[in-house]
């Protein structure tokens, strides 16, 4: 039997087991049969979740672009890697056969190492879903330099942060971006960003939407050129496995953003062993996930996942509401998508609009549907269900987290039996627990706690650039010897999880994580505000939006509220983006705050949830009486 497609829901058992008896043999069979290695490993695992450190593979040698793309040359050359579909349906689809990606990423690494990137060095890559997006994040694993996407509906602000806080010294960008109906200047961000990065030398500008952008001499270059006069071949770096191939940035309950550092054989394995199994993929698949290559979701399951089973992977460009919102279905029928993967927010978005746009179009090509990013409530789970799979492509409910680097509990199509809302069953080789409020372990069946992970995987992230004291405070410190996913999940009778949510101060809004400390800080930038706390509260399509509390310095009172709302918003806007705005904005008195002189968001929340009758015992609190106030107010 083979270990790396599991079929049915015996297999599924068996695999289970195995991995979790045996992991270092398990994972050394998949690693030796399924990949290309240029050394083989000294040691399959090493670990200590104390200090903590993690090592798969170490000693192994060998370049994940190789494994992506020189190995699937001679079998399927002339295959589609990425089918590029643009923001508008009739500038055309272009195929892009693994040989030409080749020639392209290759042609790409001999710029960057012209302009004098080398191993090791960070690269920050903000760029729209076109197709020099993944053709960038390959030359960059190709010539072992770390990648660091950056979603580019970033803010200048949230770039210049991230760029400094990985030293980056190249930005590749593009002239500009489409958007539905709208362009973005994102050269201009990138100039605006760059006004507070010393650390970015060049700077390579795809031109996608013609417009007229400054170049800064000596700094800036247009990418084509370069790559026109470059060589068509380039020998892949070799790499140590634990060697970093990326940066991803995620948002923290405080402070700076966490870059989480991603290895090199581990992530490419499991990326890869993830994506066949849960996606169930075939060779003459077409495979779409919806999600932005700037996302953790896009690196693992649009690029490196579907590459290294030499698989089709589409990348889409614009919205699901452009021209209308019968797009993502035109595309379905259009390519004959065979597993369609996207997120709650984007299927209540597409299921307010009715069924009218999906009866246009013929679906009947779907054999698996999946889901990522947040719960998925009951109702657009069954809507997905009924509408888009009719019943007969089954769904995939995947939890996992930037941190993970793959899939962690998930139904393996045709083999789970799925159940609306529940994510089910841990991938093998991943271990999961549910702890109590007294860091012990939750035994048996129907109970709920916090989600961690009891023993190493091979796509975890390895630290935290620059800072392995915050990984380590952040995962490994809340419970003893485990990883705190900081999600809290139920276990019903047969042992299928739930995820219910995040237990710390991250919100999702629309599928997007946003720490509440950041935000509070732009808020808390206003001239007029004095403090702040920030909650989410629940949103029919965006799944949360925020509900901000804000009190007012004296010099504020007399303030219009509407002009400062705009106001607030205006510095949110700029300092993370435009999704981090808020909903609702309530002046008042005071916040309520515990005797340390932590805000209660507890209470807060309750109060967004408009169920503020039973708060509980306040009576500890150190300001009892705002509480009343901002009830007698609440929006
Ligand atoms: C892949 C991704 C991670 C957080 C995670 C959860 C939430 C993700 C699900 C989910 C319930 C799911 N990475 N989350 N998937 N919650 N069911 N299937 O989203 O780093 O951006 O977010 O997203 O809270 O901790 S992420």
């Amino acid at each position: 039997m083979s270990n790396y497609h599991i079929k049915n829901l015996e297999e599924y058992f068996q695999v289970y087991r195995k991995s979790v008896r045996n992991p270092e043999l398990f994972w050394e069979e998949i690693a030796e049969e399924h990949f290309m290695w240029r050394k083989k490993w000294d040691k399959v695992l090493q670990w200590d979740f104390s200090k903590p450190e993690v090592k798969w593979f170490n000693g192994g040698k060998l370049n994940i672009t190789e494994n992506c793309i020189d190995r699937h040359l001679h079998t399927r050359g002339d295959k589609t890697a990425i089918l590029f579909e643009p923001n508008t349906p009739n500038e055309g689809a272009q195929h892009i056969t693994y040989k030409q990606l080749h020639e392209r990423v290759c042609r790409f690494a001999n710029v960057l190492k012209e302009q004098g990137v080398n191993k090791g060095d960070r690269v920050c890559i903000y760029l729209p879903m076109i197709p020099e997006l993944a053709i960038s994040v390959l030359a960059c694993a190709r010539i072992g330099a770390i990648h660091s996407v950056v979603f580019a509906g970033f803010s200048a602000q949230a770039l210049a942060t991230r760029i400094n806080d990985s030293d980056c010294k190249m930005v590749i960008t593009s002239d500009g971006s489409y958007r539905g109906a709208k362009t973005i200047d994102l050269k201009g961000i990138v100039d605006d960003a760059l006004e507070h990065c010393s650390c970015v030398d060049t700077v390579l500008v795809a031109k996608r939407i013609q417009s007229d952008v400054n170049m800064k001499e000596g700094r800036d270059h247009w990418l084509q050129p370069l790559l026109d006069e470059a060589y068509i071949d380039f020998p892949p770096e070799v790499m140590d496995a634990e060697d970093p191939l990326f940066i991803l940035y995620t948002s923290g309950s405080t402070g700076q953003p966490k870059g989480m550092v991603h290895s090199t054989a581990g992530y490419m394995i499991y990326s890869a062993y993830t994506f066949k199994n849960v996606f169930q993929y075939k060779e003459e698949d077409v495979y779409w996930c919806t999600a932005d290559i700037g996302w953790i979701t896009g690196h693992s399951y649009i690029v490196y996942g579907p590459l290294a089973n030499g698989a089709t992977t589409v990348m889409f460009e614009g919205v699901p509401s452009y021209p209308d919102f019968g797009r993502f279905w035109e595309i379905v029928e259009k390519h004959k998508i065979t597993q369609f993967y996207t997120a709650p927010t984007a299927i209540r978005a597409l299921a307010k609009e009715g069924v009218s746009h999906l009866e246009k179009y013929d679906l009947s090509s779907l054999k698996v549907l999946g889901t990522v990013g947040e719960p998925i409530n009951e109702e657009a789970w069954h809507w997905y269900d009924d509408n888009v799979g009719k019943k007969k492509a089954p769904i995939v409910d995947t939890w996992w987290q930037t941190e993970t680097g793959g899939i962690m509990i998930t139904p393996i199509p045709f083999a789970t039996p799925t159940k609306p809302t529940y994510a089910t069953l841990p991938f093998p080789g991943i271990q999961p627990a549910l702890m109590d409020g007294n860091g012990n372990e939750i035994n048996g069946n129907q109970v709920d706690g916090r989600l961690c992970v009891k023993f190493p995987w091979p796509s975890m992230a390895r630290t935290i650039w620059g800072n392995h004291q915050r990984y380590k405070d952040t995962y490994f410190s809340a419970f003893e010897k485990m990883y705190f996913t900081g999600d809290g999940a139920l276990r019903d009778e047969v042992g299928y999880y739930r995820i219910t949510g995040r237990v710390d101060d991250v919100i999702i809004v629309s599928g997007h994580n946003l720490g509440t400390a950041p935000i509070e800080d732009a808020i808390n930038e206003h001239p007029a505000v004095a403090e702040s706390a920030i909650v989410g509260f629940p949103h029919d399509i965006k799944g949360n939006a925020l509900y901000g509390y804000v009190t007012l310095k004296d010099t504020g009172e007399g303030r219009n509220h509407d002009n400062l709302r705009k106001e607030i918003n205006q510095i949110i806007t700029e300092q993370i983006g435009p999704i981090a705005k808020l909903d609702t904005i309530q002046f008042t008195n005071g916040l309520p705050k515990t005797r340390s002189g932590k805000i209660m968001r507890r209470i807060l929340r309750k109060i967004a949830h408009k169920d503020a009758d039973n708060l509980g015992d306040i009576s500890t609190l150190l300001n009892p009486e705002v509480v009343q106030d901002i009830k007698d107010n609440a929006m």
